[in-house]
């Protein structure tokens, strides 16, 4: 069992509980002379590519990698589909590093049959700020599975992180790897559920007909929460105080400055949405609110080729009870045509995903940490964390 998890950095399964285990990293830094300057060895008829996002030709080679082999849900009905934009905005944060975007090409034929990614991130665990990379977007094309290719794209991008002189890594994955340090359940809201009855991604209740659970989930037309508006440029100084006062009640959290807000929470079209309140009386900014767009191919259905995703993201409330401000957020997701509005129970999501009327997905998200150590599993409302 994991011969290649085995040899790494990470916490182990029995040390879950134990509370004698210090907290931080396990293996120190080397120096960087000593990381390795060549890269890993692929089997001989691929090679290595960094993938530079900002060619059209390139990001769509990687687009449709993804679109074709990336995550899909247990049953195989759905797979994510990440638009273009969303890769570009999702590997160019502040001082990303093109060498962190990784791909592996067929020497025949050129094609991309391998990708992963890393950004880099300050990422707080208790009271230490930890630089580290968040790894995502790791895909073996289909027919290249269960050939140990993984491992060689973990090492590499392992390799390519160190040279930048950071240690540590946050990822998170639907299947169970060693260690977690939380694991998180998928809500799901209905937005159009005729659609999502009609695509197979959710039933039709006990006792309940098309026209009963339309109205269910009815919505008023426009937010409700005076002062309620789109985020703008002007406004990243207040949502950067709002947000960090926020984050640091958890146990992991990210360490935004402006430059984080108005990269990752300014709106951009289709890809990120975000919505405050700014106080009608003082004009403050006490509430906020965003959600990232991720649609699913619909696989094999006559009607339907795409599922419209809005996933929760960084939500905070001072003073709009968290459930009013997420209900404005459902309702300004309906008008844009989402068919469904997804959230973790991380943070303090779990305080409005019931009476919003979320229901628990067959789908679970862990989180981990690469060579960090914690004490204890977390819960995840003491994560306050979301990867894309
Ligand atoms: S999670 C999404 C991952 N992608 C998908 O699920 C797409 C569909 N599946 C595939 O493309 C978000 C393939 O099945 C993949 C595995 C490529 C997943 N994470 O090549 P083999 C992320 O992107 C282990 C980590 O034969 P394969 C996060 C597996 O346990 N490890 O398998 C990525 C086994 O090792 P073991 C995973 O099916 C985080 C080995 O791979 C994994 O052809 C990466 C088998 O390899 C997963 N999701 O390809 C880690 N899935 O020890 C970053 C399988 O058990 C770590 N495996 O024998 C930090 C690095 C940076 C550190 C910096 C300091
Ligand atoms: C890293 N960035 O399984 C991501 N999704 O519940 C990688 N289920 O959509 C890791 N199976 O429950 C990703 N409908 C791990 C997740 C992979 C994708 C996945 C799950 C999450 C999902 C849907 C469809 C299930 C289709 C059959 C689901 C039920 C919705 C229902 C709505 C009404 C109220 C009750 C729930």
């Amino acid at each position: 069992k994991h011969k290649f998890w085995e040899t790494q950095p990470v916490g182990k399964f029995k040390e879950v509980g134990d509370s004698s285990l210090p907290e931080g990293p396990i293996d120190p830094p080397t120096p960087l002379s000593e990381v390795k300057q060549e890269p890993y060895n692929l089997p001989s008829s691929y090679e290595w590519t960094t993938c530079d996002m900002d060619s059209e030709e390139t990001c769509l080679e990687v687009y449709n990698l993804l679109k074709n082999n990336y995550v899909e849900d247990d049953e195989n009905m759905f797979r994510f589909n990440y638009s273009k934009e969303f890769l570009r905005w999702a590997l160019h944060p502040p001082s990303y590093f093109r060498s962190w975007h990784i791909g592996v090409r067929a020497k025949a034929s050129k094609k991309v049959v391998a990708f992963i990614t890393g950004v880099p991130a300050r990422i707080r665990v208790r009271d230490e700020v930890v630089r580290m990379a968040e790894i995502n977007f790791l895909c073996v094309h289909k027919k290249l599975r269960s050939k140990r290719l993984a491992p060689v794209m973990i090492k590499e991008v392992t390799r390519r992180v160190h040279l930048e002189n950071i240690w540590q890594a946050a990822y998170t994955a639907g299947v169970v790897l060693p260690t977690p340090i939380t694991t998180c359940q998928y809500w799901h809201r209905s937005l159009n559920p005729k659609k999502l009855i009609d695509v197979g991604f959710s039933r039709l209740g006990a006792r309940m007909t098309i026209s009963r659970t339309i109205k269910l989930y009815k919505l008023p037309d426009s937010p409700v929460t005076p002062g309620f508006r789109k985020m703008e440029l002007r406004d990243v100084p207040a949502v950067t105080r709002l947000l960090r006062n926020y984050l640091s009640q958890f146990v992991v959290a990210p360490d935004f400055d402006e430059d984080d807000v108005e990269h990752w929470l300014l709106p951009s079209e289709n890809v990120v949405d975000s919505y405050l309140v700014e106080s009608p009386e003082t004009h403050e900014i006490t509430d906020f609110c965003s959600f990232y767009t991720l649609p699913s191919s619909i696989l094999g259905n006559q009607t339907y080729s795409t599922l419209k995703a809005a996933y929760s993201y960084y939500n905070v409330s001072t003073k709009t009870p968290l459930l009013q401000l997420m209900n404005d957020a459902l309702i300004v997701a309906k008008q844009k045509d989402y068919d469904v509005f997804n959230a973790l129970d991380v943070m303090q999501n779990e305080s409005f995903l019931k009476e919003l009327k979320f229901g628990p997905g067959d789908g679970k998200l862990h989180y981990y940490l690469y060579n960090y150590q914690i004490r204890r599993e977390l819960k995840p409302s003491e994560l306050g964390l979301v990867l894309l």
